[in-house]
């Protein structure tokens, strides 16, 4: 979050008069309508594919599919769309499309960040979003983070309460939020999901301004507040409870038990904080106002209580202003690092030591500042290998006139490509929020997807820019280049609106990457997918046994007659959310994965052949 860096900047704010993207996005959607004959030469290539799919369909393999019923039912009755809605012509000519479903889903929730006059900063922040199977019924389920009443933090009128809202498995949802146990309290922003006690029910760490609670999955559809218990309020020893925005799981130390990393924004005080104008028009703070804060890691104990490692493990001597978080292994040492890009101060690497302790190399890794030497406002972050090298790489989010920064991994170091990926083109004049790197159009390579919206909900006013944008889409094509297919990938993409987390799974089980987003003082996004090319997938879901039972920190190369991917099981991405846990493949043509290698954080290595494509398909870690 960054009002403006500068009088300078904010001038040529001023001259730059209305944000162009939606100008751009609208003209160039109106050009890329597909024409008559193009649909129907792609309905034609789609029955092709999909004859030829029901005849050369692999049989007799011999590893067993494990599948829930009602995997198998989505699978069997849809084959593509949720909402049992006929397919329109649009959808068959391959090109990556959504759909926003919400209106027929059920999902009544607003976020309500009580807005007022005074402007306390804390409002723009929200909110996170987290898919998860809470019930363990193979159907990926919703909880949004929701905000209070204004300055006292309450939380007490409905229209304030978090929401879970139980995925049906026909389109619908429905809201179980007072019987599931998990209003919640205070003003909150995100939410992390995973099995901390290894009982097979995904746990909820949800995180706020004045309170961060920990949620255990009872088993029976409700969820405990175990926080004191645990130790995992979030306080810092001096400091009290910072704002904090996100959190995540993972295993830092491999003992098979995930640990929790809390990411912490600014020194701020709701009773005592700064309240800032621009030219005399009241507005949110720029970051600069505050100070930075500490983030916290709690190690999990294995008994059900946290010890706050933030010392020993040098977490806590690294000060920033925490936004997006991501972990990977970049370095394929076996012991997963941690990104997290602050809003205007340097960007933080963790490197895992493997002995319990953490070192900030972002700087020489090259990864704390953008090519041009700028700290740039940092929003959510995405880790994950875009060329399928092996290699990790990173990507996050910024704000208008910043460009959101790519930087590839080089096995030594990160080199910023931003400008030559095409990034620099889609970005620099956009402000995204939540962001991830998932397969779209199940090719093989995996696409990039930003949740946009303005800072200020009067930028109009301050900046002369519009509020409310578009979210984005960038196909990966391939080679580290990226193009914008925003416009043609449906209204629903380009919708303006205050977009912020955004979070990423599968919700009728047709292997296409759906996302959910939310949107400021409005409905949230569900965004169905709808590309139809007839390409192959397959969804891991990892049950660790000696390792953490989610299976996050698990490395995943496969081996297809189109080449090698890899994939690494993470649910931390973007910002402030929390993404489903189970990693997804697109195959391209290939409709069996002739070898799956699975290194698993504890240090096993796992390896599968002949699998069929198109399934979910549970990996038991061997013991
Ligand atoms: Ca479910
Ligand atoms: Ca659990
Ligand atoms: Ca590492
Ligand atoms: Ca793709």
């Amino acid at each position: 979050m960054r009002a403006c860096r500068s009088v300078g900047q904010l001038e040529s704010a001023l001259e730059s008069g209305l944000n162009a993207s939606l100008t751009k996005s609208c003209c160039k959607e109106s050009a890329a309508r597909p024409g008559l004959a193009k649909e129907s030469c792609g309905i034609l290539f789609f029955l092709f594919l999909f004859v030829a799919f029901i005849e050369f369909a692999p049989r007799g393999f011999a590893l067993q599919i494990s599948q829930t019923p009602k995997e198998k039912a989505q699978q069997s009755t849809n084959t593509g769309r949720a909402g049992g809605a006929p397919a329109t012509a649009a959808e068959f000519d391959g090109r990556i499309s959504f759909e926003d479903l919400i209106e027929r889903s059920g999902i009544k929730f607003q976020l309500n960040n009580s807005i007022s006059p005074q402007r306390y900063s804390i409002e723009t922040m929200l909110g996170g979003v987290a898919v998860f199977d809470y019930n363990n019924d193979g159907l990926l389920d919703i909880f949004f983070t929701n905000g209070a009443a204004i300055p006292s933090l309450d939380k007490s009128d409905p229209k304030f309460w978090n929401r879970l809202f139980r995925n049906n498995g026909d389109g619908t949802f429905t809201d179980v939020t007072e019987q599931a146990g998990v209003k919640g309290i205070g003003y909150s922003m995100g939410v992390a999901a995973g099995d901390f006690d290894n009982d097979g029910y995904a746990d909820l760490y949800i995180v706020g301004v004045d309170h961060n609670q920990l949620l255990h999955n009872n088993g029976n559809g409700t969820f405990t507040d175990v926080t004191e218990k645990a130790g995992v309020a979030g306080t810092v020893p001096g400091k009290g409870k910072p704002w904090a925005v996100a959190a995540g799981w993972f295993d830092y130390n491999n003992d098979g038990l995930l640990d929790l990393l809390v990411i912490n924004y600014l020194d701020y005080n709701i009773a005592d904080c700064k309240l800032c104008s621009i030219e005399g028009v009241r507005t949110y703070c720029a970051p600069g106002n505050f100070k930075g804060t500490a983030n916290i890691l709690y190690r999990n104990n294995g008994d059900g209580t946290f010890t706050d490692v933030s010392a020993s493990s040098h977490i806590g001597q690294y000060l920033g202003k925490g936004m997006g978080l991501a972990f990977a292994d970049y370095d394929n040492d076996g012991y997963t690092d941690v990104f997290i890009s602050n809003d205007t101060s340097p960007n933080l690497l963790l490197h895992n030591n493997g002995d319990g302790t953490f070192k900030d190399v972002a700087l020489e890794a090259g990864v704390a500042y953008t090519a041009s030497g700028s700290a740039v406002a940092g929003m959510g972050a995405e880790f994950r290998d875009l060329n399928n090298d092996g290699l990790p790489d990173i990507f996050h989010t910024a704000m208008f006139g910043d460009t959101f920064p790519l930087y590839k991994n080089t096995g030594k170091q990160f080199d910023d490509v931003t400008e030559v990926s095409g990034m620099t083109a889609f970005s620099h004049r956009l402000t995204a929020w939540g962001t991830g790197a998932f397969d779209f159009d199940n090719d093989g390579n995996k696409d990039l997807f930003t949740a946009g919206g303005a800072i200020l909900d009067n930028e109009l006013e301050v900046l002369h820019r519009p509020t409310l944008l578009p979210n984005g889409l960038l196909r990966n094509n391939g080679n580290f280049t990226f193009t914008d297919v925003s416009a043609a990938a449906g209204t629903a993409i380009v919708a303006p609106k205050s977009h912020r987390g955004a979070a990423f799974g599968d919700f009728n089980n047709n292997g296409k990457i759906d996302i959910v987003v939310t949107a400021l003082n409005d409905r949230p996004q569900l965004l169905m997918n709808t590309t139809s090319n007839g390409n192959h997938w397959i969804i891991l879901k990892l049950v660790g046994t000696k390792d953490n039972r989610d299976g996050l920190g698990t490395r995943v190369k496969i081996t297809t007659s189109e080449g090698v991917q890899f994939n690494e099981a993470t649910t931390a991405v973007g910002y402030s959310s929390s993404s489903d846990k189970r990693v997804h493949f697109g195959l391209g043509k290939a409709a069996v994965i002739d070898k799956i290698e699975l290194w698993w954080p504890t240090g096993s290595k796992q390896v599968l052949t002949q699998v069929k494509a198109d399934q979910v398909f549970t990996v038991v870690e061997s013991r």
